[in-house]
């Protein structure tokens, strides 16, 4: 593995050697068939990371086989619930115990801010193995029908061998809350990392190996979408794919699923989640809120709140904070623990922001800070940016920019905002800024979205089920929801022919 270099920020903090390069099939990791390899790069310095194994078709193939091997004739769907749950316990400990040098491999893969990738994306991701296994040994189906003459009941099977897809923007998260309920489950499965961030997915699945979960269960096969992607979509082997991404591709593996076996797909995609703000708050409190909305691992996040309403009545004063707030805010080198907004995640991703942020002068709204690179020499680091004067149909308030772009908007009236945040071919989530429990009430129920935050942004909880309406797809991750997507349910009947009742 290539070693790193460190910055003036990294003395403090080890940074590990990359250990883990390759594919992980049937408990080993493997060159890629082809031999071909991909870079990873830094985002905060443009240098490459390491080169990975690049799989497509082939290496797809291989680790669908090894997980169809551990699915038809292996042990894990067929352990008691209570030893999957012993033995994803002892993989969380592991998540646990590694928690520095995976929060600096997403800090380094993704840019993420690395104090919040070892205070939270990491402790959260074992925290999220532990509550599936405690729900591996409580998967029930239910008695049915009890009559004279029928006895019926239902069985909840593991689905078979999943594919995952999962995007970079939470590579830890994403891992844990697709392959945490499929483990659960009894499920074997191939996770596809995004390209810009394979490097913790293939240390965990390093992690899984020595926690006991037998080989072919967890294989992970690193490589472009286009083609161990799209492999994964429309392998005839695969009985089911959860997909986190665009909605683009997310239309492409509905197709492939489509095209080649039915296979079911769950799809978590784009947002342009409203921000609603109504004018009995806190201005201050709130304000703070927005930003995190907007801003929170440097906007990009599905749930991004970047379409912010606010009610007429606090209009220019909040503008007011929200400027001060938004120039208090530090972008910077993501080790660096006084820093709130590290890089984007790749060059394209920023120049895709940059590409947006012009857009948006251009179609008239007004610049009221940002809208730039911040001045460094290296990186892919953009400025806090809001515009406001922002029409519901210009481009920058209907598209997800998924950067530090936010949208502010005015409006009077209750009817009216709901009517415009669900003007939106998304669905996803939606903050709602009142202390009026009447008008807090009416909107949650009025809006079309799969999260409503009242009060509060970014209130995840593994508990609560997370995913969208409309064009943010459908299927929900997290929850005891979620494990739903990953079994069968099988009615058996029998008749009964000497019932005493
Ligand atoms: O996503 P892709 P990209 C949105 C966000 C972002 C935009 C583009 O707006 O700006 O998407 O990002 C795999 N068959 N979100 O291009 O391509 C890919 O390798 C099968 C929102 O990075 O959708 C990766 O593993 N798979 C989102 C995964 O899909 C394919 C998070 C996601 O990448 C494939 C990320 C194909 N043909 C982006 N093509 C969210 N909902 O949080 C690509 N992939």
């Amino acid at each position: 593995g290539a070693s790193i270099l460190l910055d003036e920020y990294s003395h403090n903090i080890k940074i590990p050697k990359i250990k883990f390069t390759k594919l992980f099939i049937n408990g080993h990791f493997l060159h890629s068939i082809s031999g071909n390899t991909f870079e990873t790069i830094d985002p905060r310095t443009e240098e490459v990371i390491a080169n990975i194994a690049e799989g497509d078709k082939d290496d797809v193939d291989l680790a669908v086989n090894a997980a169809r091997q551990a699915f038809d004739h292996g042990p894990w769907p067929r352990l008691p619930g209570s030893e999957r749950r012993r033995i994803m316990l002892k993989f969380a400990d592991l998540i646990d115990e590694n928690v520095e040098e995976l929060a600096a491999l997403d800090a380094i893969d993704g840019g993420k801010l690395y104090k919040m990738a070892k205070l939270a994306d990491i402790p959260g991701a074992a925290e999220t193995i532990r509550y599936f296994a405690g729900a591996a040994d409580k998967i029930h189906g239910a008695t049915l029908k009890m009559s004279r003459a029928l006895q019926g009941y239902t069985l909840r099977e593991p689905i078979g061998v999943v594919g995952h897809i999962i995007p970079w923007n939470f590579p830890s998260q994403m891992f844990v809350m697709k392959v945490g309920p499929a483990l659960a489950a009894g499920c074997t499965m191939v996770v596809k990392p995004a390209e810009q961030t394979p490097l913790s997915a293939l240390y965990y699945a390093h992690l899984a190996k020595l926690a006991g979960i037998p080989d072919g269960v967890v294989n992970v096969v690193t490589g472009y979408g286009h083609a161990a992607g799209a492999a994964i979509s429309s392998h005839m082997d695969i009985d089911m794919v959860s997909f986190t991404g665009s909605t683009e591709v997310g239309r492409l593996v509905m197709q492939a699923a489509a095209q080649s076996n039915l296979k079911p797909v769950s799809l978590e995609l784009g947002g342009k989640s409203p921000f609603i703000v109504f004018d009995d708050v806190d201005v201050d409190k709130v304000a703070d809120l927005a930003l995190q909305a907007t801003l929170y691992n440097k906007g990009e996040i599905c749930v991004a709140g970047t379409r912010v309403f606010v009610q007429e009545g606090i209009y220019d004063k909040f503008l007011t904070k929200l400027v001060e707030k938004a120039k208090a805010w530090v972008v910077g080198d993501p080790f660096d623990p006084n820093v709130h907004q590290g890089p984007q995640v790749n060059k394209k991703q920023y120049e895709r922001i940059l590409s947006f942020i012009e857009l948006g002068k251009k179609e008239g709204a007004t610049l009221l800070t940002g809208g730039k690179p911040c001045d460094r020499k290296k990186g892919y680091y953009i400025e806090p940016t809001i515009f406001t004067d922002v029409d519901d149909d210009m481009t920058i308030a209907k598209e997800e920019i998924f950067g530090p772009v936010m949208s502010v908007m005015k409006f009077k009236t209750v009817e009216e905002v709901i009517k415009r945040a669900n003007a939106s071919k998304y669905g996803l989530a939606t903050g709602i800024m009142t202390n009026n429990l009447n008008i807090a009430n009416t909107v949650s129920r009025s809006i079309r979205a799969g999260v409503i935050w009242i009060n509060c942004y970014f209130a995840f909880d593994r508990d609560l089920p997370y995913g969208g309406y409309k064009m943010s797809g459908f299927g929900r991750d997290l929850g005891m929801e979620s494990l739903s997507k990953y079994l069968q349910v099988k009615s058996i009947a029998t008749p009964i022919y000497d019932s005493p009742w």
